[in-house]
């Protein structure tokens, strides 16, 4: 039951726009949420999978219109253009309540609206946040209970307070010329329609915990960051925790729950997963940067997820699940993706629900031919997974030792290096780049800007975001983490990843924590440190010395070109960008002269 009066009065507000049939309040009890289950599977929404191999799990596909976030038609209503700057779709709020309220008015007659109360982070702790997500979608209710902490718990927390998130989500038609996903950061206010698909529809994930979490950070002295965080235990039991932003469909999830290479295993590493896509982090009383995961589930990408490349993802997966847009293999009624082993069902249907026939599949048109949409994802609970984190319940978080960029880029970035100190390392941030994926609607392998995998994501002005990163490390002083930047997706000539990735990504890691504590060398170069190449270890790996010599190579022509495309992502803030970036990025400028 709520008694919010704030949050009684808008409800009654949105009931009196949309027109429910009826209105359910999502307690966050099991058997309601049962009992919605039961719904979806009668309606169609969902498919129930095989409950002995899959227990808990289920199978819903999104429209074929409909199956990625659409960048394009996402917004930040902020009062002034300016307030949202040149990387943001903006658009005038009046104007934008009008034209969103037109397209949801009556919107759910027919329908029934779920009231979602949620937490973002842990219930009750003093950093987490609460939102009430208004949807007439149950698939939406089911990925919300997996994704965050929901139910009468959290009313209960929130009390008469007037600080929460409103979220406005209404199904429509799956009209994609009418789909409009915007953000009034002033108003604390998300207003989604016409889209059924997760990041578009979950909106506590991107809307609240990236695109208005980031605005209330920059007032409020806090950080939200698109990054994963992870923990790495070494043989003596000791856990340094990194934090790492990587854009979409970029290896977050892979490297949030790696496995240590079996020689390191020996060993007694360990990693352990607090987050695989979003951290807020604030500065603790020990003048650290601590890190919290406000999510409660892993919204990953399906396929290239295997017993090798991620076991973890796939243990989480094998309950409680909902899998979205992969193929359902109709002899045991299970899923299967593109990746998930060499053995593609030969009685299935595709993420669209169409007979499918593998032998058709061709790389050059994967949305077509493929049985899983190259977007298609799980959601599943984080306790599922075998190495979440003790500390993932932790309203105060981790303290981090390493901030990691990367992007995927074929050429120019190094596999690892080290910025200078903390004011390069946003700059390094800054002027990171990335091939796009399927993880947004668009072109795919197109490399564009994407400062600290923030682009989609960041709910201001870009500059001023950097503006707060600098003041953030100004505050942290000599207890900053340490940023450096890799990438796994450096490509020979044959379009090969020339790195094994994966859990072979923990040599990696082991370089940076030694470099946090100054127990290992580097060598300069123009762009940071890198390591000499006897400190990445290769032992037991297909690969050479001349390998990791190529890897960590930074080739001053390539990186001159890569100058000029940052004078130019530069260009659009103008005077706004941060007099500190302009000196870093002369410097680099003058290094590789
Ligand atoms: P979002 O959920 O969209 O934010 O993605 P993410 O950053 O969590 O990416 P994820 O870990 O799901 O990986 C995306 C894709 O990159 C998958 O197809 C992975 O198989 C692939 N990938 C991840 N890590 C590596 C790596 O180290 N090397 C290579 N070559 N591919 C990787
Ligand atoms: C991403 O695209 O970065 C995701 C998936 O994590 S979504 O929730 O759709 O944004
Ligand atoms: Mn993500």
């Amino acid at each position: 039951m709520i008694t919010n009066k704030s949050v009684l009065a808008w409800i009654d507000e949105m009931k009196a726009l949309v027109n429910p049939d009826n209105v359910v309040l999502i307690d966050g009890s099991e058997a309601q949420l049962e009992d919605l289950r039961a719904q979806a599977v009668k309606s169609g929404e969902m498919i129930k999978l095989n409950e002995d191999l899959l227990p808990g799990c289920y199978l819903h596909r999104t429209a074929v219109n409909d199956v990625a976030r659409v960048e394009g038609r996402t917004f930040i209503c902020s009062k002034k253009e300016e307030d949202a700057g040149p990387t943001n779709n903006w658009m005038e709020p009046t104007k934008a309540y009008d034209m969103l309220f037109n397209i949801a008015k009556g919107s759910y007659a027919g329908r029934t609206m779920y009231i979602i109360p949620y937490s973002m982070g842990p219930v009750g702790s003093e950093f987490s946040k609460i939102g009430f997500e208004l949807t007439d979608s149950i698939y939406v209710v089911l990925n919300m209970a997996i994704m965050t902490r929901i139910g009468q718990e959290v009313v209960d927390v929130l009390g008469n307070s007037e600080d929460w998130i409103k979220g406005l989500h209404c199904k429509c038609n799956i009209e994609e010329e009418n789909r409009y996903i915007c953000h009034f950061p002033e108003d604390n206010y998300i207003i989604s329609v016409n889209s059924g698909y997760g990041g578009n529809v979950l909106l506590g994930k991107k809307c609240f915990a990236l695109r208005i979490a980031s605005f209330l950070g920059k007032n409020e002295g806090w950080m939200a960051e698109h990054m994963l965080i992870l923990g790495l235990e070494n043989p003596q039991g000791e856990i340094k925790y990194i934090a790492a932003a990587f854009p979409s469909a970029c290896g977050k999830t892979n490297l949030a729950m790696l496995i240590p290479p079996e020689k390191y295993r020996k060993l007694g590493y360990k990693v352990w997963c607090v987050g695989d896509d979003i951290a807020w982090m604030r500065i603790g009383s020990d003048g650290r940067l601590w890190a919290v995961n406000p999510e409660n589930g892993f919204f990953g990408v399906a396929p290239g997820t295997n017993e090798n490349s991620n076991p973890n993802a796939l243990a989480a997966t094998k309950k409680n699940t909902i899998f979205t847009n992969v193929a359902l293999n109709l002899d045991d009624n299970t899923v299967w993706w593109e990746g998930l082993d060499k053995n593609p069902p030969k009685n299935a249907l595709n993420w669209k629900g169409e007979k499918w026939d593998y032998t058709k599949y061709d790389k050059a048109d994967k949305v077509n031919t493929s049985g899983a949409h190259p977007n298609s994802r799980f959601t599943a609970p984080a306790v599922n997974c075998p190495c979440i984190s003790s500390e993932f319940n932790s309203g105060k978080g981790v303290p981090i030792s390493a901030i990691v960029f990367g992007g995927r880029r074929a050429k120019a970035a190094p596999l690892v290096y080290q910025s200078r100190d903390w004011q390069n390392g946003v700059f390094v941030g800054s002027i990171m780049a990335s091939e796009t994926t399927a993880a947004a609607t668009g072109a795919v392998g197109v490399v564009r800007n994407d400062p600290m995998a923030m682009k989609p994501f960041c709910g201001y002005h870009m500059a001023d975001y950097f503006g707060h990163w600098l003041e953030m490390g100004k505050k942290l002083g000599s207890k900053a983490p340490k940023i450096f930047n890799v990438n796994w997706f450096r490509t020979d000539d044959e379009g090969n990843f020339i790195w094994p990735g994966f859990g072979d990504n923990m040599r990696v890691l082991n370089w940076i924590l030694a470099r946090c504590e100054d127990k290992v060398d580097a060598v300069e170069t123009p762009v940071g440190y890198v390591p000499k190449v006897e400190d990445i270890d290769i032992e037991d790996l297909d690969v050479t010395e001349d390998t990791i010599k190529e890897l960590l190579t930074i080739d001053k022509d390539v990186w001159t070109a890569e100058t000029e495309n940052i004078a130019k992502f530069y260009e659009q803030f103008g005077d706004k960008l941060p007099q500190e970036i302009k000196n870093e990025f002369e410097g680099l400028q003058n290094r590789l002269k």
